[in-house]
């Protein structure tokens, strides 16, 4: 239950030497979502934006975000207001530090001669035309329109349509209208959750269709967007699926309990689900609590500290004897963030299999990678770290392959297909090959 006002804020403790096998799994485990129920309120929506469009659109802003707009889209150029130089610089500076990261990963085309005169290549190009998805809700986030636009911008997509919820008045937010100007979004789609995505997947009046919507969201939109890739009258591809955020965190005697907490604190504001781990290696029990009173004393001054009585009560600290143990923890958990707070941290991150992005000893905490040191903040939570990326350069490209083979190459690999052609007993494909060898 979450920590009452003036209760001490606290996580649970467990010592890994007393789990089961199965109270070990438990605390594997993500939050249930019930897809079904989920499903079940958000097909309507979808199917009324892919009948009835803008006013579909429109009428859902007027009814979630409680405010009745007389446009969907804005189109580039935008009128960006003007911010605070702080701010702008900040922004500037984010934006520089991203764009030199994800630049960084064009890759150059592969070209292989597999044998004399069969030459193979695969090379790159943009996605034509992409949705990026920046939440609104509790926070603005300007800097996920960033992790989002860059690569876009970068990778060289021809379209780029930023969709976010309009505020109160119905603007939208200046620091994501700035973004947007920097990144060169062609469009802004001024409406969030189930019916934003659906906009961008099918196409309305007004919202042009994409082929490829990234981007956090709550659970309705993330249901959008798996409804919406699994429809192939929508065409359209996601990043990956998604559920709340998430950080790990391993300390050790050597840590400095204030910025641990710090960093426990930072993912648990967040949101009232944020998962929030810490794996105390060999640590005794004044130096836990330690951690514990800092986690306290930080939380009690912070101005989300109602979220944060929330998630923490639902987080919990493990205790274990070794750093392997923690590895081995932390592989199986599969973290979006993960934190290594120990001394010598650099030399575990050979050993780090499953993770979104790891953030490597003391000075390197979790909000730089959020904000501005180059990383992407859009990473694989809920355990999809095992087999997913976070987004990347990659997320807005797809890789071609191409072949040219000589007279001399034909030659010397004809037998081989051939070979092959009548194992399938494919006639024709062994046909195409001995048509033209007959010739030389
Ligand atoms: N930690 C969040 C990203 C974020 N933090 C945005 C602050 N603003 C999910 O990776
Ligand atoms: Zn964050």
């Amino acid at each position: 239950r979450p920590a009452l006002p003036g209760e001490q804020i606290r996580m649970r403790v467990f010592a890994d030497g007393g789990l089961s096998a199965s109270e070990r799994a438990a605390l594997l485990q993500r939050p249930l979502i019930d897809s079904a129920e989920i499903m079940r309120r958000v097909r309507p929506i979808v199917d009324a934006v892919r009948a009835n469009g803008d006013a579909a659109v429109l009428e859902l802003t007027e009814k979630f975000d409680r405010v009745r707009m007389q446009q969907v889209v804005l189109r580039a150029p935008f009128d960006v207001p003007a911010l605070p130089a702080a701010v702008r610089a900040a922004i500037d500076q984010a934006y520089a530090n991203v764009h030199a990261f994800h630049a960084a990963q064009l890759d150059p085309p592969t070209c292989v001669e597999t044998m004399p005169g069969v030459k193979c290549s695969r090379f790159s190009r943009a996605i034509e035309r992409v949705g990026l998805y920046v939440p609104g809700g509790s926070a603005v986030l300007p800097s996920s329109a960033l992790m989002l636009g860059v690569p876009a911008q970068v990778a060289g997509c021809r379209e780029i349509v930023l969709a976010t919820p309009p505020r109160a008045d119905g603007s939208i937010v200046p620091e994501v209208l700035y973004v947007a100007h920097k990144v060169g979004a062609t469009a802004i789609v001024m409406a969030g959750g189930a019916q934003a995505i659906a906009a961008m997947a099918y196409g309305t009046e007004s919202v042009p269709k994409v082929d490829k919507i990234c981007g956090p969201g709550n659970q309705y939109v993330t249901a959008a967007k798996m409804l919406a890739q699994n429809d192939t009258a929508a065409m359209v591809a996601i990043d990956m699926p998604a559920g709340p955020s998430e950080v790990l965190v391993i300390a050790d005697a050597t840590s400095n309990p204030a910025y641990v907490a710090s960093d426990l604190l930072s993912q648990a504001e967040h949101g009232p689900d944020s998962q929030v781990v810490l794996l105390a290696v060999g640590l005794d029990d004044a130096q836990l609590a330690a951690i514990e009173a800092q986690v306290h004393a930080q939380a009690e001054r912070l101005p989300r500290v109602d979220i944060v009585r929330q998630s923490i009560p639902k987080s919990y600290c493990l205790r274990v004897a070794t750093m392997a143990d923690a590895m081995a923890f932390s592989n199986a958990y599969a973290p979006e963030h993960l934190i290594l707070h120990n001394d010598r941290a650099a030399g575990y991150v050979d050993d780090v299999v499953n993770a979104g992005s790891v953030f490597v000893g003391p000075y390197s905490p979790e909000s730089c990678g959020d904000y501005a040191s180059g990383t992407n903040h859009t990473l694989p939570t809920y355990g999809f770290s095992r087999m997913y990326s976070g987004v990347n350069t990659a997320t807005f490209l797809k890789h071609i392959t191409s072949q040219e083979l000589t007279r001399e190459g034909l030659a010397n690999i004809g037998q081989t297909v051939m070979t092959l052609a009548e194992v399938e007993e494919l006639e024709a494909h062994r046909n195409a090959v001995a048509i033209r060898l007959r010739d030389m």
